[in-house]
């Protein structure tokens, strides 16, 4: 990446270089509330409606909403909502400014702006990452017993986004009830049905009046799946550069990301819905084929890239997948543990995708960090890794690379006694740190069955004996050996089966 260059005036409405601009006419209406202000939403969702927009316009502008920090809400305001998106590939760069929001909040700060912004939205995105869904591991269930849960149960300003979007959808309904999509944008196993049975979850645990009021509007309520993916890693001061440098003005909080962007959306909208076929998305009768091939192909063997990876000192994905051992056992889980519990599409050629998969993990121009795809592990893996394992257990199959995944995993966030997991795992950050620390002093074999016993993966794939025992036997081997060793491991195992 180049040098920082420092540029005295700011990317706003008025210094956006014309030519980068995605979507030129003004967005004055609001049809769409966002919550989850992060850069995958930034570079994803907001581009695609951009080019969508361009193509054909109408009244969805997006507002923004950043759960807690204010960073990135501020320097917007502070660019009248704008920013740019970098595509970066080894071929080069390309910057472009998608310039389709019309409002930004920061829900800890404005809690009550986000149920008005919400009850008048005719269509609700998220993008709040795994565990902004409040499940409880153990049971797929919402957590009841989570404090924000609670809390927002109670009737307090809400504090996580199933209290945002039920308070937000008693509001809509009070003033008279119009029909609303509220769309899931995360890799999560049938994201639109599992929100909408979150929803309904936390409204069957409302007070009787408050339930029996909201309980038939749900009726009206569409919650379409999605499959949403690019690689999109954090921004830094060289992105920051980079921008500065393609745009000839400084732009706080570009957005990274590679080259590729596929969306594929359940047509299932109740008050309208942008052209989004016209910006590079494409409308389906059926996502759940795409979506599992992607939760588990492309994010399952990312966590097997990752943990390793880390371990094995990468501070990045395409470090990690140009290690032959690492390449070889992610290609082992993805066609030996992964592509036999997918539905075969007929509109999707499998070894191309695949390819195509391997290539972006190569994109060495993107710093796309295994801490960043490593962390929140207890609940992504939870979402990647129990249904294939339960699957090929079920048949008499050991999945040596999802037991290796859990290794390694396991080795990232709770370090067996005396062993260095080195600097990319300590930077791995997940609410499980805490819960699992006290086991890893323990014998391996019962540290694995105490940390899996915690709910990490649900309870039928901890109560697995054999899985546990080879989970337990990777773990001394990536301790004693080292990430290559336990990667190799891999290799010969399954061309011993
Ligand atoms: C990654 C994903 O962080 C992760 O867990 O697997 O964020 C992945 O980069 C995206 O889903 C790609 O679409």
């Amino acid at each position: 990446m180049t040098t920082p260059v420092t540029t005295p005036e700011r990317l706003t409405r008025s210094t956006t270089p014309g030519p980068t601009l995605l979507h030129r006419r003004e967005v004055s209406e609001t049809g769409i509330v966002h919550l989850g202000l992060g850069n995958f939403h930034r570079a994803h969702q907001a581009v695609h409606t951009a080019a969508a927009l361009e193509a054909e316009d109408g009244p969805w502008g997006i507002l923004g909403v950043a759960s807690r920090s204010a960073a990135v809400a501020d320097a917007l305001r502070a660019q009248d909502l704008r920013y740019s998106v970098l595509e970066i590939s080894p071929e080069g760069s390309r910057v472009s400014v998608p310039a389709v929001h019309t409002g930004v909040l920061v829900a800890a700060q404005d809690p009550a702006a986000v149920i008005d912004a919400v009850a008048a939205a005719r269509i609700v995105t998220l993008t709040v990452t795994e565990h902004g869904y409040t499940i409880d591991p153990r049971t797929g269930s919402l957590a009841l017993d989570h404090p924000g849960v609670r809390a927002d149960l109670a009737g307090g300003a809400p504090q996580t986004t199933l209290g945002q979007i039920v308070r937000g959808l008693q509001r809509r309904l009070r003033a008279g009830g119009a029909p609303i999509t509220v769309m899931s944008c995360a890799n999560l196993i049938e994201n639109g049905n599992t929100t909408a049975r979150l929803v309904g979850e936390f409204v069957a645990a409302l007070p009787a009046a408050e339930r029996a009021e909201l309980e038939p509007y749900l009726a009206h309520v569409a919650f379409p799946n999605s499959m949403v993916d690019r690689i999109v890693p954090a921004t830094t001061d060289a992105y920051r550069a980079e921008a500065a440098r393609l745009l000839g003005v400084r732009d706080e909080v570009p957005v990274p990301a590679e080259p590729f962007s596929m969306w594929a959306i359940e047509d299932d909208f109740a008050a309208g819905k942008p052209a989004w076929e016209r910006g590079g998305a494409r409308f389906t009768i059926d996502v759940a084929g795409y979506e599992l091939l992607k939760l588990r192909l492309l994010n399952g063997t990312h966590s097997l890239i990752a943990y390793p990876g880390a371990l094995a000192g990468c501070d990045t994905i395409p470090q990690s997948s140009a290690r032959s051992a690492i390449r070889a056992a992610a290609d082992t889980v993805l066609r030996e543990d992964y592509l036999p519990t997918v539905p075969v599409r007929a509109d999707v050629d499998l070894e191309e995708y695949v390819a195509q998969l391997f290539t972006r993990w190569s994109n060495s121009a993107l710093g796309h960090r295994t801490r960043q795809v490593a962390s929140d592990g207890s609940v992504k893996l939870a979402q990647r890794v129990p249904e294939p394992a339960l699957h090929h257990l079920a048949a008499g199959r050991m999945p040596h690379g999802l037991a290796l995944t859990v290794a390694a995993y396991l080795c990232c966030i709770a370090p067996p006694a005396g062993f260095d997991a080195g600097p990319h795992a300590a930077a791995m950050s997940d609410p499980a740190r805490e819960r699992l620390a006290p086991f890893a002093c323990r014998p391996t074999t019962e540290f694995v069955a105490a940390a899996l016993g915690a709910g990490l993966l649900g309870t039928e794939l901890a109560d697995h004996l054999g899985f546990r025992a080879r989970v337990a036997e990777l773990v001394d081997l990536l301790v004693r050996h080292g990430a290559d060793a336990a990667a190799r491991e891999l290799t010969l195992t399954e061309e011993a089966a």
